[in-house]
This record gives structure tokens, C-alpha cells and sequence, in this order.
């Protein structure tokens, strides 16, 4: 079977998890990343059964995932966690349990040497650290899925958007899908050539919005012009990787979900 590296899935109300369960049903491993201010919430909802309706799968079995990863995937190595967010309260109450725990396993799993970053720091939760961490478990993925967005100042029209809000929502919006693709090719599955086409190879997939291309008023904040970034991001990436590491990279351009994402922004 396949296995699945889907970044973005906090409950069960997003693209993430819907495209996590189809991933399920046709028999694929899954592997999850949760951004840490919701980390903790979303392994209590589902150690207590709160998502069980809703991890029936068509043959009536239930999706099973088999490791939840804390994940910001606006940074990219440890260095670039700046002072206010490794003290803020939300990240180190609600990550701790987790962290330690990853901490520990890696500790016993991976021996001392070359672990010290890790050892005094508790940020497993960058791109490259969420990477090694599932290279250490899994050995390998197929396929990876980016779920993520974030506008900070979505509800703004562009013209009122401060320069601080656009590239927030570049930085979790685009560039984050460049980062995971980045960090996790090394450990993807490059397929085989048959017949003079790339089969069976590893394959990444994020979601846009047509706001992309056309004016859609209430998609504001740099969201407009950040799924323009996914979008030319994702032909010059598949590109590059295609020929350098025979994987895919695609983006789907998503019709309306009543998401937490959707519903923060009244669509
Ligand atoms: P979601 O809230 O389920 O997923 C977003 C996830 O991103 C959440 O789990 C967050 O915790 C996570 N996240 C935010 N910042 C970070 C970070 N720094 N690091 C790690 N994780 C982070 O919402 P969703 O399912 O709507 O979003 C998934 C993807 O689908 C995003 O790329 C969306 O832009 C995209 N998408 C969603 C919709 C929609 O309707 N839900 C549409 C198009 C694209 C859309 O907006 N008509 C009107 C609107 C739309 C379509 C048609």
C-alpha cells in the first residue's frame, strides 16, 4: 500500500480530512500534520472517539491514523522560530505532551549523535524537522498532500492589506507548499519509467481557489494573489521535480467547503 503524508487536518470539516479518508479507502497508510495551536484539541477529539461517525470509510471500516505530527509549516528550520512563538503559550501548552513525546522517541530511537538541535529544543515542528521525523518512523512516503492556508488579514480588501498580512499569507499559504515539497522529496517514492511515461511515482497535491484568476471580492488579506503564487508554483515545480526526482505536483482548485478556514471568512 501507499502511504500519505497530509499536512492541514485539524478536524473533520476540511479538504484535508476528506482527502485523507479517499486516500484511506483505497488502502493508503495515513499520516497526518496539525498545526501545533490546534494539535492539542484535534488528538483529544479523536482519542475520545468525538470523529468516529466520520471516520467510517465505504466498506465500514474506520480510517485509522497512524501518527499525528505537530507541524507550522511557515517555518523551516529550527533557526527561523523566533523567540515570541517558541514562548507563546498556545504552542508550548498545547504541543507539549506531544513534543516530549516525539523528543523522547527520537532521543531512544536515533541515539544521541547529531541530535542535539533537537535535544535542547523542543521544535520538531518545522518542514525539514517534520520530515526527518517521518523519514525516522516511515522510511518513506508516496504521497503527500498540502491543506493549508492562512490570511491573516483575509477580510481586507487588497488595497488595505499591509505588507506584514500579504506575506503571512504567502509565507503559510505558498511558500509553505515549496517548503514540505522541499523537505519530503528526499524521502518520496521516484516511480519508474514504463512505456516511456512515470508510473507508480510519488505524487503531491495542495488546493487553490479560482480567486487565483478571477476577482472574488471577501478573498483578500494576499490570499488572491497567494493562490496565484501555489498556482505558478506548482507548474514550476512539477517541472523540476518531475525530471529531477520523477514525483508529480499538482494543485486542485477546490469548490466551496464549509470549512473552519471557509466559515472564518463568511464564504
Ligand atoms: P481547514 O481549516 O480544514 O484547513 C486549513 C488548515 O490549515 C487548518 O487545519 C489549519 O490548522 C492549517 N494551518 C493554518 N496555518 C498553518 C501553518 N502555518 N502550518 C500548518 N498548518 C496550518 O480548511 P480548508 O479545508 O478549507 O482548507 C484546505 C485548503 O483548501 C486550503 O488551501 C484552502 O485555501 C483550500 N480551499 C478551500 C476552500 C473552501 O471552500 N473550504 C476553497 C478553495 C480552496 C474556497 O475558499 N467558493 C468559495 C470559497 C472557496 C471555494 C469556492
Amino acid at each position: 500500500g501507499k502511504r500519505a503524508f497530509i499536512a492541514g487536518i485539524a478536524d473533520d470539516n476540511g479538504y484535508g480530512w476528506a482527502i485523507a479518508k479517499s486516500l484511506a479507502a483505497a488502502g493508503a497508510e495515513i499520516l497526518v500534520g496539525t498545526w501545533v495551536p490546534a494539535l492539542n484539541i484535534f488528538e483529544t477529539s479523536l482519542r475520545r472517539g468525538k470523529f468516529d461517525e466520520s471516520r467510517v470509510l465505504p466498506d465500514g471500516s474506520l480510517m485509522e491514523i497512524t501518527k499525528v505530527y505537530p507541524l507550522d509549516a511557515v517555518f523551516d528550520n529550527l533557526e527561523d522560530v523566533p523567540e515570541d512563538i517558541k514562548t507563546n503559550k498556545r504552542y508550548a501548552g498545547s504541543s507539549k505532551w506531544t513534543v516530549q513525546f516525539l523528543k523522547l522517541k527520537r532521543f531512544v530511537g536515533a541515539g544521541i549523535g547529531g541530535q542535539i538541535a533537537f535535544l535542547t529544543s523542543p521544535w520538531n515542528i518545522v518542514c525539514l524537522e517534520v520530515a526527518e521525523s517521518v523519514k525516522q518512523d516511515f522510511g518513506s512516503i508516496d504521497i503527500l498532500v498540502h491543506s493549508l492556508a492562512n490570511g491573516p488579514e483575509v477580510s481586507k480588501p487588497l488595497l488595505e492589506t499591509s505588507r506584514k498580512g500579504y506575506l503571512a499569507a504567502l509565507s503559510a499559504s505558498s511558500y509553505s507548499y515549496v517548503s514540505l515539497l522541499k523537505h519530503f522529496i528526499p524521502i518520496m517514492n521516484p516511480g519508474m519509467f514504463l512505456h516511456s511515461i512515470i508510473q507508480q511515482c510519488g505524487s503531491s497535491l495542495s488546493l487553490t481557489y479560482i480567486a487565483s484568476e478571477r476577482i472574488i471580492p471577501g478573498y483578500g488579506g494576499g490570499m488572491s494573489s497567494a493562490k496565484a503564487a501555489l498556482e505558478s508554483d506548482t507548474r514550476v515545480m512539477a517541472f523540476e521535480a518531475g525530471r529531477k526526482h520523477r514525483i508529480r505536483v499538482n494543485t486542485i482548485s477546490a469548490g466551496p467547503l464549509g470549512s473552519r478556514a471557509a466559515k472564518a471568512i463568511g464564504f
